[in-house]
Parts: structure tokens; C-alpha cells; sequence
């Protein structure tokens, strides 16, 4: 008997599928698959030849619409980005890097703006976001406040969780699933972010109406190399715009109508500063959080995992690194392989 669904984790050789009727296969891949270099990501939708009560093979991989390699997930509808008002402090420009990287790799995806943490203290980014299409929406993991319309928000979507570490993703996901096993706190005591990375798992609202995906953070993004006429793009609120030139950076050029549109409050101070320090990282000038990087080095341990550490990576390097990142999933199944 054949069966679809998806694959929520993948432990060794194994792959825990579900299927339409929230029952989980513990499968393996067919050996045919593996060969063709058909690598199966968390997130894929298969379909698999039953060989007991609960057990199978999967026999085909369905087309992914996307995937992700750090940490592997496939078929992503919507990136949660979490920050926290405070503990660690919110960072503009941080969480607009954030939203500018992913919009740049996935331009399809909705990116949904979470505030966490706001039993601590509130911040009100409405102005800020109203003209960029991004929603912004305030949760507290602790209290649950905000957590109905959150919840609303990740129903029949497969969501990524990301954002710094410490703002509370885990949190929010075992507050939206109090049955998730997932680890909250100082992960820097659970021997590296390898380990968890490689184990991600997708996790079910109930009734099959949603995953989600819990990360330490995309670990690393660089913005070096990538093409600046492409960033402006990842700015909605750029998109009426009117400047003589099409070609435009919009950084001070004669005839350039953002100053104009930053007057008439179609665009915000804050982003267009945050897109002028992004063109400058994309140019290879600033690099974010180097001091947070070499800091964390120096102390070792428990500030390892705190912090982003974005190391620079230069226009020419740049290719042969998305090689690497090819090559580097690869690894991580070769490992799983041997287990
Ligand atoms: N006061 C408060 N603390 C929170 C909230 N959410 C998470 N925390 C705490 O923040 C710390 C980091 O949470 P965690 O979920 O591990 O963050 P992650 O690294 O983003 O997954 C933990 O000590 C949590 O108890 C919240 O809404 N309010
Ligand atoms: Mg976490
Ligand atoms: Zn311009």
C-alpha cells in the first residue's frame, strides 16, 4: 500500500513521515533514491511503500517549492523572525538584516515580524513597518498575551523559526505547542549548535493545520557579494519610488526621490538608515557583529551561542561558499549515514 506525507525528522537512517491522517511512519529511504543524490530534507513531501503497522519506505520525493540547508528544511511558507523588546535588547537593525537577507533568498515567503517578551517591556514598531508589507505582531511566550492572533497567523502554514539567540523562539513554540520537545535556555551547555541544527525537526499544531520549525538562528549570513540593485527590492516600501534614474541606489544621487518619500513618511527613517548600512555590508565595508564574534571567542562557552556571528565574506568568495554550504549539507548526511 502507498501513502503520502511528510517528512517532520530525520534521526539516522530514519524518517518519521506523517501522513494525511496525523499517523507517523518510521521510514527508510529506498536505496535508488539516496544514489541519485535525492537528499531528503525535513519538510519534504514522499511517498512511501507501507512494510508494517507503522513502518515503510519512502519511494519518492515529491517536488520541493523550496529548502533551506542550515538547518535543512524543505517546503517553507512563512519565516517567523523573533526578537525580543528586551532581554537581549531590540536591535533595528539587526532584525531589518534579518528581513532583508531572507526576503533576498526567499522572495516568495512571507517573513512575519515577532515581538517576544513584552511582559518585560513594549516597543511599538507599527510606524516603522506600516508601509514594508511586513506584519508586526507583540507576544509575551511567558504570559501568552498576543498568542491567540499568533497562532492564527501559523495555522495550515509550514513556519522556520529564526531570530538571535535568547529571544525566545523555543519558548514561543512550546507556548503554542506545550507538548513540543523542544530545548529552552542556554544552549551553549548542550555542546554546540551542530548537534541541534542537524536534528531539526518539524513540529504539528494539531490536526495537521501547520509545522513548525524550531532553529538556533539561520547560524550565519553574510550579505557580502550579493547584488545591491537586488536589495532595494527586499524594501517594499522603496517600490514607489520615482527617481530619475532606474538604476538608483538612493543614496543621495541627483534626482533621487527618497529624501522626498522619507518627508512624506511613506518611508521610514529608521529603514532607509538600515538599508544604507546593508548596501555598505553588501559592499564588503561594515561587518555586524564582529566585536559580539570575537568576544564570544574569547570567552568561550557560555557566550558562544550569543550574539550573531556574521563573519565577512568577500564578493569572489562568495560563490565558492554557497559551494561549500552545498557541500556541508552533504556531510551532515554522510554522518547521519554512519550511525
Ligand atoms: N520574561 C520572559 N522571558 C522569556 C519569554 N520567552 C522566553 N523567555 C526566556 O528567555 C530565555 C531564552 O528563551 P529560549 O526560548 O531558549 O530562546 P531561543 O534561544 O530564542 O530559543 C529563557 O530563559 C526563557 O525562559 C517571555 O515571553 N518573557
Ligand atoms: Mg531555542
Ligand atoms: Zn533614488
Amino acid at each position: 500500500m502507498n501513502i503520502e506525507g511528510k517528512i517532520t525528522k530525520i534521526l539516522a537512517n530514519f524518517y518519521y513521515v506523517v501522513d494525511n491522517e496525523n499517523k507517523i511512519w518510521e521510514c527508510f529511504a529506498r536505496g535508488r533514491l539516496l544514489k541519485e543524490g535525492k537528499y531528503l530534507f525535513a519538510g519534504d513531501n514522499v511517498e512511501i511503500e507501507t512494510t508494517g503497522p507503522a513502518q515503510g519506505v519512502i519511494v519518492n520525493i515529491k517536488e520541493r517549492k523550496n529548502k533551506i540547508n542550515k538547518p535543512p528544511v524543505a517546503n517553507i511558507d512563512q519565516v517567523v523572525i523573533v526578537f525580543s523588546s528586551i532581554e537581549p535588547d531590540f536591535d533595528q537593525y539587526n532584525l531589518d538584516r534579518y528581513l532583508s537577507f531572507i526576503s533576498y533568498e526567499m522572495p516568495r515567503e512571507k517573513c512575519l515580524i515577532c515581538i517576544n517578551k513584552i511582559d518585560l517591556g513594549r516597543i511599538n514598531l507599527d510606524d516603522v513597518y506600516k508601509k514594508s508589507e511586513f506584519e508586526v505582531l507583540y507576544v509575551s511566550a511567558l504570559t501568552k498575551e498576543g498568542l491567540d492572533k499568533f497562532v492564527e497567523n501559523l495555522r495550515n502554514k509550514t513556519s522556520v523559526f529564526t531570530g538571535p539567540s535568547g529571544v525566545g523562539k523555543s519558548s514561543l513554540i512550546k507556548a503554542v505547542i506545550p507538548d513540543a520537545a523542544v530545548l529552552i535556555g542556554d544552549l551553549s551547555s548542550i555542546k554546540q549548535g551542530k548537534h541541534i541544527t542537524r536534528n531539526v525537526q518539524l513540529i504539528g499544531l494539531d490536526k495537521k493545520e501547520g509545522f513548525l520549525a524550531d532553529t538556533p538562528g539561520f547560524a550565519q549570513f553574510s550579505f557580502g557579494g550579493l547584488d545591491l540593485s537586488k536589495i532595494e527590492s527586499t524594501f517594499k516600501e522603496f517600490s514607489n519610488l520615482k527617481c530619475n534614474y532606474s538604476d538608483c541606489l538612493h543614496r543621495g544621487e541627483d534626482g533621487c526621490s527618497m529624501e522626498e518619500m522619507i518627508k512624506i513618511g511613506e518611508v521610514s527613517e529608521l529603514r532607509y538608515d538600515s538599508y544604507i548600512k546593508i548596501l555598505s555590508e553588501a559592499e564588503g565595508e561594515i561587518i555586524y557583529g564582529t566585536k559580539q564574534e570575537s568576544k564570544a571567542k574569547s570567552v568561550g562557552g557560555k557566550g558562544s551561542l550569543k550574539g550573531i556571528n556574521i563573519p565577512k565574506i568577500e564578493q569572489e568568495k562568495r560563490a565558492k561558499s554557497r559551494k561549500r554550504e552545498k557541500q556541508d549539507l552533504l556531510k551532515i548526511q554522510d554522518e547521519e549515514e554512519e550511525y
